[in-house]
């Protein structure tokens, strides 16, 4: 006799530390004394710099640029749980991964500054160009992942996209190949619940985003993504995993995207306050200081000294990125291709016949 089965495509939520600190202990996964101050100090860095950027840019010293604050526990732990020889494929909000895996702090600001030489990626960081167009950066993964697996190395890639995300074909074609050919790859998606104004209900009726992995026959897994015991233990797994040659994981890391979609947005006019106030008593620094209170890890001093280390960093980092040369209004057409096509061309001299005739004046 045929019989329905009912198909409940239900994926596990992970979760190891409550909103106070408590952590489950047989969910706790394995972790130094020193690796959780690592991360406490990686996360102030990142929330430090964040806010930095942000003042450069009121003070038109930098150009647009898109905050991390309130996501930093989806990607401290994941750079912990790495090998030193697997990559990020980053899309434009992973400034505490891109920074904890050595991109250097200055030359990322150069980027963000408007200069694209600032993403002349140094030879010894494993880190893809930051990618602005939504939903490309996966693919890169998803082929340097299946191209490392043909020549034998041992290379996992990790790539970053957001709920919004999701929404793009090239989700699905990087997450359908990453099936077929079983890459190593982590897909990390960032559900901050907005992609700019559009609440994350508007990108699917499918009740997790994570439960989409299992279309494409691998795991999902929903995780707390302001817990940073929850996403080491999710990403540690998925990574192993990938580096035992059992295929690719897509993790969806719940969390909130606490500032504005980018400097030039206003989040006041589409977001309820309420809303805000719920993730700020999730915040997941917080969360962690907590943790190291009640567990000797973290006190008055150490803070002030992770403060003032922090300071010190991103300040000195600044004043290197003002140094740098300034770019010509002519580089950003000579930038884009190794030979400039028609088109560029014509548009370069149009623009240098118009600065000429504005100099003049
Ligand atoms: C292909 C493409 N379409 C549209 C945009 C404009 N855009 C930039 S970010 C964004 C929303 C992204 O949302 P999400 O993926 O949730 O990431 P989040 O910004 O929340 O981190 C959009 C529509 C773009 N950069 N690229
Ligand atoms: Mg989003």
């Amino acid at each position: 006799m045929p019989k329905k089965v009912a198909y409940e495509g239900r994926v596990e939520s992970w979760s190891v530390m409550d909103k106070d600190g408590k952590t489950d202990e047989k969910m706790m996964p394995k972790l130094s004394k020193e690796q959780v101050k690592e991360m406490l100090r990686w996360m102030v860095l990142a929330r430090v710099f964040d806010d930095k950027c942000f003042k450069l840019q009121r003070q038109g010293r930098m150009g647009t640029y898109a905050q991390s604050t309130g996501q930093e526990a989806c990607q401290i732990p994941v750079a912990l749980a790495m090998q030193e020889q697997d990559w990020v494929f980053p899309c434009f909000r992973e400034h505490p991964i891109i920074l904890m895996r050595g991109f250097p702090m200055a030359q990322y600001l150069w980027y963000w500054g408007g200069d694209e030489r600032g993403m002349k990626v140094p030879e010894d960081v494993n880190v893809f160009p930051v990618a602005v167009p939504v939903g490309t950066q996966m693919l890169h993964a998803v082929g340097y992942a299946w191209g490392s697996k043909l020549q034998g190395k041992d290379v996992a890639t990790v790539t970053y996209f957001g709920d919004g995300g999701t929404s793009e074909g090239d989700f699905h074609e990087a997450m359908n190949f990453a099936g077929v050919f079983q890459t190593p790859t982590l897909f990390v998606c960032q559900n901050n619940q907005w992609a700019i104004s559009v609440p994350r209900k508007k990108q699917t009726r499918a009740e997790t985003l994570a439960q989409k992995a299992l279309a494409y026959g691998f795991e999902g897994i929903q995780v707390d993504g302001n817990d940073v015991f929850a996403v080491y233990a999710a990403a540690k797994h998925a990574l192993d995993k990938a580096h035992a040659g059992k295929g690719p994981t897509l993790l969806e890391l719940m969390t909130y995207r606490m500032g504005d979609h980018t400097t030039s947005d206003d989040a006041k006019k589409y977001r309820p306050p309420e809303e805000i106030a719920y993730w700020r008593e999730r915040d997941p620094i917080d969360r962690l200081k907590k943790y190291g209170k009640a567990n000797g890890l973290w006190d008055e001093g150490f803070e002030q000294k992770c403060l003032d280390d922090a300071v010190a960093t991103v300040e000195k980092a600044v004043e290197a990125y003002e140094a740098f040369p300034k770019p010509e209004p002519e580089d950003m057409f000579k930038y884009m291709y190794k030979e400039m096509t028609m088109d560029l061309t014509e548009q370069m001299a149009m623009l240098k016949r118009w600065l000429d005739e504005e100099r003049q004046e």
